[in-house]
């Protein structure tokens, strides 16, 4: 088996940096992506996305020849599906977030049109279980003169596998060689051909099981995260009732030995552990309570923290009888879904700030190092500030992500603020 030619579905925040990756292994590499100006970008030996080191690797793929988007499918040995699969809000209160298939059964349509007998076909985008087989029967329904692995086994004319991502944004060049593999093929054989395609640059062990699990093994992960993430959240919600500095109370429990708890926040945000666990409630609901739970947890997060900015509100206007809600000033320390990173997507934040300006303030300022001009998701009534005219300006602040210009702010200037602190850096300083 050798797989020179190598095809990439879906040239976003995994796809890119895998075919990069290929091509830097000088292999040759096709990127198909649906967008025409990702398309052209890359072409041009740019990228559309921020993640250190990845311009110099695509610049140099692109001018060697390894590396080419385009519009349209073309024949290769190897093709690996990296598109979203987002999922499709609940219908109402008692139903769940269903998975959006959609775009994996039209990056399955793309291929059938050019493959050939002896391709590999690996899909990395995280799927409810179940996904690889259905693949495989979608495959087999567009070309009928090709044998597949769940009706011809091993001795199938194509091999199939699901070989999860797990990389980490911000440090995805380096995680994506480095981490272990797990190659979930529908056979020995495609497992086999799945790990010959990503020993080119992985360098981390590779782990063999089935489809089926190794689609479970992604969903397991970031379901494991949002359920830890939850206990943290709920303890913030139960020590603030105590009046008890949760942070100051994980710290001492993450003493013993055997207690590891993660970090309250104000909900959970991005594209994998909020999306993810539904992948599993919707397909087993009687089953994932603990997971269902959490993710209502982390969920219901923001509201509690919109809450809480009620109540100081209500305490500042007692203070403060002369002023009415319009003259208050409210200023919201970050907006991406996690620290020092760019990433708006899914973050609690940015909605925190947006149902802030429902509630008839005089201004709400949004203080947001990593971004310089206005996200489309964020309201119009929102002002973008720099630290120090928020801290200038604001009657409350409300620290939303734990980014490192936040934690340099000095305590003489922290102390004389209405805050609240939904990270626990704020409440650490003030403590010394
Ligand atoms: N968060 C907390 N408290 C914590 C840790 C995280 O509130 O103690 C919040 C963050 O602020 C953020 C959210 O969780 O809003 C998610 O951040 P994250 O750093 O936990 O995860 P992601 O979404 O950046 O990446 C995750 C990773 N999965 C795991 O750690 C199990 C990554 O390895 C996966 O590749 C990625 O999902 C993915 O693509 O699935």
């Amino acid at each position: 088996m050798s797989f020179n030619n190598i095809s990439v579905i879906g040239l976003g925040y995994i796809g890119l940096p895998t075919a990069a990756m290929f091509a830097s292994k000088e292999k040759k590499v096709v990127g198909i992506d649906i967008n025409s100006y990702i398309v052209d970008i890359i072409n041009s030996g740019k990228i559309h996305i921020v993640e250190p080191e990845l311009e110099s690797i695509v610049k140099q793929a692109v001018e060697g020849g390894f590396l080419r988007a385009t519009l349209a499918p073309e024949p290769a040995d190897a093709f690996l599906i990296t598109v979203p699969t987002p999922f499709l809000p609940a219908k109402n209160e008692d139903s769940t977030p269903k998975p959006d298939l959609s775009f994996i059964k039209s990056a399955t349509n793309l291929i059938s049109k050019v493959l050939k007998e002896g391709d590999l076909v690996i899909l990395e985008s995280t799927s409810p279980v179940g996904t690889t087989e259905q693949m495989s029967v979608w495959l087999a329904e567009a070309r009928k003169d090709l044998s597949f692995p769940h009706t011809h086994g091993e001795n199938s004319d194509i091999r199939i596998a699901y070989c999860p991502e797990r990389v980490l944004p911000g440090h995805i060049v380096r995680e994506l060689q480095e981490n272990d593999r797990v190659i979930g093929g529908m056979t020995q054989k495609c497992s086999r051909a799945s790990i010959e395609v990503y020993s080119s640059f992985v360098k981390g062990d590779f782990a063999v099981t089935n489809a089926r699990t190794a689609e479970m093994v992604k969903l397991t992960e970031n379901a494991s995260r949002d359920v830890n993430i939850a206990f943290a959240n709920e303890l913030s919600i139960i020590c603030d009732k105590l009046e008890i500095n949760v942070w100051e109370l994980i710290g001492l429990a993450n003493r013993h030995p055997r207690v590891d708890i993660l970090q309250p926040g104000p909900g959970v945000g991005g594209h994998c552990i909020a999306v993810d666990p539904w992948f599993i409630v919707s397909k087993t609901p009687d089953e994932s309570k603990l997971i269902h739970t959490s993710r209502k947890i982390n969920d219901y997060k923001p509201q509690w923290v919109i809450n809480k900015i009620k109540l100081a509100v209500i305490d500042f206007l007692k203070s403060n009888p002369n002023k009415s809600i319009k003259d208050i000033t409210i200023a919201c320390f970050g907006l991406a879904f996690k620290p020092n990173i760019d990433d708006l997507r899914g973050s609690p934040a940015i909605n925190i700030t947006n149902d802030l300006t429902e509630l008839n303030f005089g201004k709400v300022l949004a203080i947001e190092p990593n971004i310089s001009e206005a996200p489309s998701s964020l309201s119009d009534n929102v002002e973008l500030a720099s630290v120090n005219k928020a801290l200038k300006e604001a009657d409350i602040c409300v620290l939303l992500v734990d980014h490192d210009e936040f934690k340099s702010i000095e305590k003489a200037k922290l102390d004389r603020l209405i805050s609240i602190d939904t990270r626990g850096i704020w409440t650490k300083i003030k403590s010394f």
